[in-house]
């Protein structure tokens, strides 16, 4: 292994002696923060002598390099992950244990950076380890907010949201790059200048904002690569306002400092929904500006002003539209910073930035007002309308006719709008969907007249998971089985997970495996206990639906079921049913009302059982609070059940389905994203499959939908538990507090929960039937596992490399 080994002996060393220098401290009478600071600066120190031995190799590398430009990066915790990618469990387990320290209460010290909402963000994180791990050189580049996404608290039975200052205690893990400090400029207009015979275009009154880098070191495992994650954070230029100090203005100073960094202050909250919000523009532009500097920075250094080589040198991949202005910015700085002309800077653009779309949610498509555009970055939004101007040209000449109702779709800048996806797809020499289903909508709907004029650059490349975070680490009793049982050479290939099928048939493996599932939930539930004060049961099954709450994710159709299946209990004195607690975790976006109704309604649910002793014995509803990576870590590795219940051609692919899978759990799901390519991978017998297809869902759009009371006619369970809703079970004290889901379901259900519903509870009863036959539910449990090599985001990055970024 060429990793720099730390031996148990240096490693306790270490400890002691960082707690002395740093805190005064002995191990005796240092607080577990401490500790925690001790342990991770020692993991630290081991990064940083590999991370300058790669930096040096890195110095003189001609290759290609990839910047993968994300909003959002949802790292989770590092200190495990690291020390697990740098080879060394074995070392710091025993280190730690000499030292008589217990590894998970350190670990759980460590803030978790929740620099990101859900799938997308958890994603860039996933792609950075696995780029690491392959060896790939590659920079992720974001913001370093200073709030992450809020911290969910459940108070009277409803979401509360309080800020996540995660940087409170420091952040081990960073450190600032003092020598890229770089300046984005706001506002102000845009001058025409005469120089040696050549117009040039110059922003002259503009609002300068520093951008301060700070990288965090990705060691990738058992290699030397050690890949960074750069977080710019926004802060005001000290030289600049000094007449504000002159002039006595002092106050005037400190509020322009504190106005420059709203800009990194906060992550937010919004996940598959856009908002044209100010300042969330100047966060893109901000980002993505800094970023495109340092780049161009950087292509300088290693070769000079031959600029038409960076397409060969350099990807530019945006993660979603969100780092999109990165097209008009990087032309803007071939013009008018370095004086290549139109033409030349358009065709470096067009071969240089790759995008990635990851939701065909048409709320979430983001649109920018012109004006806005055009007052905030005066001189981009010039570029934009010239950009637009040529491409609507190229398709009026392509339709032959410059009427053609298609060009408005597809044009850039159309009825006072930016359209940020039409801009991306035209200017990106590849366009990727992030499952195989996806892929095929972006093709046939969201970007069909784009397909039609340019198919060539249109791809789909399926999601993945870095099964180092989501098995090695999260799940320590199931990879040692695997390795006691087939070897270690699938952490390599996680494909050889595969060779795990034929011991479905051996009874000594699956009473292995069930021991390792009911460890895991014991395991969660002293979590559980630790961060809620709850428990659960560990022989009940574990029934998870954990994922941001939307519509689309439709939570109500598992919620409807559990009152289904506690009607079954309370009106009949004979039925039974495998015990099941279900599992929710979900934050839902401060400002979307009927998320967090629905958060309502699933704890007046859990309330309601847990008054009622008779459904007690059968059921139990958990919500956990505050679902984050860490919370996932613990969740995943207990979970019997995995809920993917969206309406199909809604979720462009889902990771947790994946996460899941890889940990044992069968899915329930709809054929959607990824979903289907589980079942592809598992065959029928594995998974549950229910509910319409997409083209049927799509059908019934273009119908303009159905009518839900129809069915909630002819479906007696189902009407009952939807009476519920309103009738005083769930909250005696005022039944109407959820009229407003009640009223939707029956009277839009724009997704379809009634419509799924029958097919949803069918499947469900054979759930109920094939747990009881434990073995038969082992062997499904084991199949998921052993099918999920995958899904590993090794598999994904391998053939985003081949198809797309062709680096080394
Ligand atoms: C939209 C916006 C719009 C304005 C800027 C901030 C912002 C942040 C997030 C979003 C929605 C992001 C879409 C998203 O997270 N999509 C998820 O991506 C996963 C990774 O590809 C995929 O597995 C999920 O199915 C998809 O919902």
């Amino acid at each position: 292994m060429p990793t720099t080994q730390f031996d148990k002996e240096s490693i306790k060393q270490s400890i002691i002696g960082k707690l002395q220098r740093y805190n005064g401290r002995t191990l005796e009478d240092a607080t577990d923060q401490q500790i925690y600071n001790a342990v991770a600066s020692t993991v630290r120190d081991q990064i940083m002598q590999k991370w300058v031995k790669y930096r040096e190799t890195d110095k003189d590398y001609t290759g290609k390099r990839l910047y993968y430009l994300s909003v959002e990066f949802l790292t989770g915790r590092s200190l495990h992950c690291n020390i697990l990618n740098l080879c060394s469990t074995q070392e710091y387990l025993e280190a730690l244990n000499e030292l008589g320290l217990d590894w998970h209460r350190i670990f759980r010290e460590e803030p978790e950076p929740g620099l990101g909402n859900g799938g997308l963000g958890r994603l860039a994180a996933c792609f950075l380890d696995s780029l690491s791990s392959l060896s790939m050189p590659a920079m992720g580049c974001t913001i370093r907010y200073e709030y992450g996404l809020f911290r969910q608290r459940i108070l009277g039975g409803q979401q509360v949201e309080v800020p996540d200052s995660w940087l409170d205690n420091g952040n081990v893990w960073e450190v600032s790059a003092m020598e890229d400090v770089c300046v984005v400029h706001f506002g102000g207009h845009v001058e025409m200048v005469n120089e040696d015979d050549r117009i040039k275009f110059v922003l002259k009154g503009y609002h300068s904002i520093e951008a301060v880098p700070y990288d965090m070191p990705v060691a990738g495992y058992g290699c030397d690569t050690v890949n960074t994650l750069r977080t710019w954070r926004a802060r005001a230029p000290k030289n600049v306002d000094e007449t504000n100090y002159m002039g006595g203005s002092y106050s005037r100073a400190l509020q322009e400092q504190e106005l420059a960094s709203m800009i990194s202050k906060v992550l937010y909250p919004e996940d598959n929904n856009y908002e044209g919000k100010q300042l969330r523009l100047k966060q893109h532009y901000f980002f993505t500006s800094a970023t495109l500097q340092y780049a161009l920075k950087d292509f300088k250094r290693r070769f000079g002003t031959n600029f038409m080589l960076i397409p060969e040198k350099m990807t530019i991949h945006i993660n979603d539209t969100h780092p999109g202005l990165a097209i008009p910015e990087f032309m803007r700085l071939l013009m008018d910073e370095e004086g290549l002309g139109w033409d030349e800077a358009s065709w470096i653009v067009q071969h240089t930035i790759a995008y990635t779309n990851h939701t065909v949610m048409s709320e979430a498509l983001e649109k920018w007002p012109e004006q806005m555009m055009a007052e905030l970055l005066p001189r981009i939004y010039m570029i934009l309308q010239e950009i637009n101007r040529r491409v609507c040209l190229r398709l009026a000449d392509h339709y032959q006719n410059g009427e053609d109702p298609r060009i408005a779709k597809m044009a850039i800048t159309a009825y006072g709008m930016v359209h940020m996806a039409n801009l991306c797809v035209a200017m990106s020499y590849s366009v990727n969907g992030v499952s195989q289903l996806h892929g095929e909508i972006l093709k046939n709907d969201t970007f069909k007249d784009y397909y039609e004029f340019m198919p060539a650059k249109f791809t789909a490349i399926t999601n993945g998971i870095t099964h180092r975070r989501w098995l090695m680490a999260c799940n320590t009793g199931l990879r040692n089985l695997i390795c006691d049982t087939i070897g270690d050479q699938w952490i390599r290939e996680p494909e050889r997970l595969q060779d795990l099928l034929p011991y479905r048939d051996d009874a000594a493996f699956r009473a292995e495996f069930a021991k390792i599932k009911r460890h895991n939930k014991e395991l969660f539930s002293d979590m559980l206990m630790q961060r809620q004060k709850m428990s659960v049961d560990p022989d009940f099954m574990f029934d998870v639906q954990a994922k941001r709450l939307h519509e689309y994710k439709r939570q109500l159709l598992n919620a409807l079921h559990i009152m289904v299946l506690y009607n079954r209990i309370m009106d009949d004195p004979n039925f039974t049913m495998v015990p099941r607690v279900f599992i929710f975790g979900a934050k839902a976006s401060p400002a979307y009302y009927l998320a967090k109704q629905i958060i309502r309604l699933i704890i007046a649910i859990s309330k309601l059982i847990d008054r009622t002793p008779r459904a007690k014995k059968f059921l139990r509803v958990v919500f956990m609070e505050n679902y984050d990576v860490s919370g996932a870590e613990s969740l995943i590795p207990a979970a019997d059940l995995s809920e993917q219940l969206s309406t199909a051609g809604k979720e462009a692919s889902g990771t947790g389905n994946m996460k899941f899978m890889m940990n044992g759990a069968v899915t329930m799901g709809t054929m959607d994203g990824a979903n289907v390519e589980i079942y592809e991978q598992v065959g029928q017998d594995n998974i549950y499959i229910f509910g319409m297809r997409a083209d049927t869902v799509s059908d019934l759009y273009r119908e303009g939908g159905y009518a839900p009371m129809h069915i909630y006619e002819n479906n007696a369970e189902l009407r009952h538990a939807l009476t519920q809703i309103i009738d005083g079970t769930l909250f005696p004290d005022n039944p109407a507090t959820l009229q407003d889901i009640y009223h939707y379901l029956l009277f839009s259900d724009p997704y379809f929960v009634l419509k799924d519903f029958g097919s949803y509870s069918m499947a469900q009863r054979r759930v109920d039937q094939d747990y009881r036959l434990q073995d038969k539910w082992l062997r499904m449990a084991i199949t998921n596992t052993a099918c999920s090599g995958v899904f590993s985001s090794d598999r994904t990055i391998k053939e985003y490399n081949d198809r797309i970024w062709h680096l080394k």
